[in-house]
C-alpha cells in the first residue's frame, strides 16, 4: 500500500513514527514543509526535513523535537563569537553536519530532492522524505518590527511579537517538486499530519501545484488534528490560526482544510475524544469524522492514532 503524508516537524515526525510502526509493509511518503528553511552562517537549514529525519533515524532530540541528541555546541559558540549567523538560534555540532552536507551537494548541482535522499540514505527511515518543493519558499512574518523569517519570529520572539500575515516568499515563482506530485498522484491513501496548520501543512498546500494535485488524487484524504481541546500541544499553532482568522479547535482547522466535495482538500478528519461534541458539525460539512485518542507519544498511542487515521480512509 502506498501512503503519502503532509507533514511539518515536531507533529509530523511523531505521527510519521507512529504510522511506520502502524504499516510496517506500506511505501510510505512524507511531502515536507520546507518554508521554515534559509541559509544561516553559509549553510542551508532545513527545520521541517531535519526534524523527520532525525526522528525516523532514532538519532533526534525527542525531548526537543529538534536538532541531533548528545549534540554539542563548540562551532556554535566560535560562531557566536565571530558574530555570525543568529546568537539565538542554535547549530549543534551533528546538526552542522547535517547541514554542510546538504550544502556541499546543492552546490555540486543537486537538487534539495536530491540532497534529502542523499542524506535520508545513511539510515533505514522506512520513509521517503520529499520536500514539497526544490524552489526556496521561506515564510516571512508580517510584525510591527517588520518583516522578519519564520524561524526568527518563533525563536528569537517566541512567537510574542504580533504578527499582521505570513507571507511564503517567492511562492509565486515555485512549483511542487515532481517526485512530489507523483507520491500524491500515486498514493492509495493520503494523510494530513497533525501539524501546524498554517506553517506547516498551510505553506505545503501554498505551494502551486499542490492543491491541483490533491484534488485530482485517487485516493482517500483523511486529516488528523494538532488541536486538542483547543489546545495545541506544542509550538505555536493556537498563535498563527489566531493570525489567519481561525479558531484554535479541531473542527475549525477542518472546516479551514475543507471537504473535498465542497472544493477543499479533506475527506476524513479525525478528532480527539475531547472534541468529540464537532463531530456532528464535521458530518454536516461532508467529512467522515471520528473521535480517537490522539497522543502520539512515541512507542504506543502514536501507532494507534495513524491506524485510527487509516481506518478512516475507507468508508
Ligand atoms: P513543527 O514544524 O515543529 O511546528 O511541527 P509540526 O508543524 O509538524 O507540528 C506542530 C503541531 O503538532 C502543533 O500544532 C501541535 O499541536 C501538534 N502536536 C504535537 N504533539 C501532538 C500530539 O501528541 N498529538 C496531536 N494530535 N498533535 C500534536
Ligand atoms: N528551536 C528553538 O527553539 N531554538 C533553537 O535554537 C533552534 C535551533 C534549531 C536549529 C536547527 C533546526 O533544524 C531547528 C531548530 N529549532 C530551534 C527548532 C525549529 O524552530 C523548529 O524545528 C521548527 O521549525 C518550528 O516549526
Ligand atoms: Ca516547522
Amino acid at each position: 500500500m502506498r501512503i503519502t503524508v503532509l507533514a511539518g516537524g515536531v507533529g509530523g515526525a511523531r505521527f510519521a513514527l507512529g504510522l511506520r510502526e502502524a504499516a510496517p509493509d506500506a511505501d510510505i511518503a512524507i511531502v515536507a514543509n520546507v518554508g521554515d528553511d534559509m541559509w544561516l552562517a553559509g549553510v542551508k537549514v532545513c527545520p521541517d526535513l531535519d526534524s523527520l529525519m532525525y526522528a525516523l533515524a532514532g538519532v533526534g532530540d525527542t525531548e526537543r523535537g529538534w536538532g541531533r541528541a548528545g549534540e554539542s555546541e563548540r562551532v556554535a559558540a566560535e560562531l557566536t563569537a565571530y558574530g555570525v549567523g543568529w546568537p539565538w538560534f542554535t547549530l549543534g555540532d551533528l546538526d552542522l553536519g547535517t547541514h554542510l552536507a546538504r550544502t556541499a551537494l546543492l552546490r555540486e548541482g543537486a537538487t534539495l530532492t536530491e540532497a534529502t535522499a542523499r542524506l535520508s540514505a545513511r539510515w533505514p527511515l522506512g520513509a521517503t522524505l520529499l520536500p514539497v518543493t526544490d524552489d526556496e519558499v521561506p515564510t516571512h512574518v508580517v510584525t510591527d518590527e517588520g518583516v522578519i523569517h519564520f524561524e526568527e519570529w518563533w525563536v528569537r520572539t517566541r512567537a510574542k511579537a504580533p504578527a499582521h500575515r505570513f507571507v511564503q516568499h517567492g511562492v509565486e515563482r515555485s512549483r511542487i517538486s515532481e517526485p512530489a506530485r507523483d507520491a500524491i498522484s500515486r498514493a492509495d491513501v493520503l494523510l494530513v499530519a497533525p501539524s501546524n496548520p498554517v506553517v506547516s501543512i498551510g505553506t505545503i498546500l501554498g505551494v502551486p501545484g499542490v492543491r491541483e494535485a490533491l484534488e485530482t488524487a485517487a485516493a482517500p484524504v483523511v486529516g488528523v488534528s494538532p488541536i486538542i481541546g483547543g489546545q495545541a500541544l506544542r509550538g505555536m499553532a493556537a498563535t498563527c490560526l489566531e493570525v489567519i482568522g481561525v479558531e484554535a479547535d479541531a473542527a475549525a482547522v477542518a472546516a479551514h482544510y475543507g471537504a473535498r466535495s465542497h472544493g477543499g482538500i479533506l475527506d476524513a478528519w479525525l478528532v480527539a475524544e475531547e472534541d468529540a461534541a464537532g463531530l456532528g458539525a464535521l458530518r454536516e460539512l461532508g467529512l467522515r469524522a471520528e473521535a480517537r485518542p490522539l497522543l502520539l507519544t512515541p512507542g504506543g498511542p502514536a501507532a494507534q492514532v495513524a491506524r485510527d487515521a487509516l481506518a478512516l480512509a475507507s468508508p
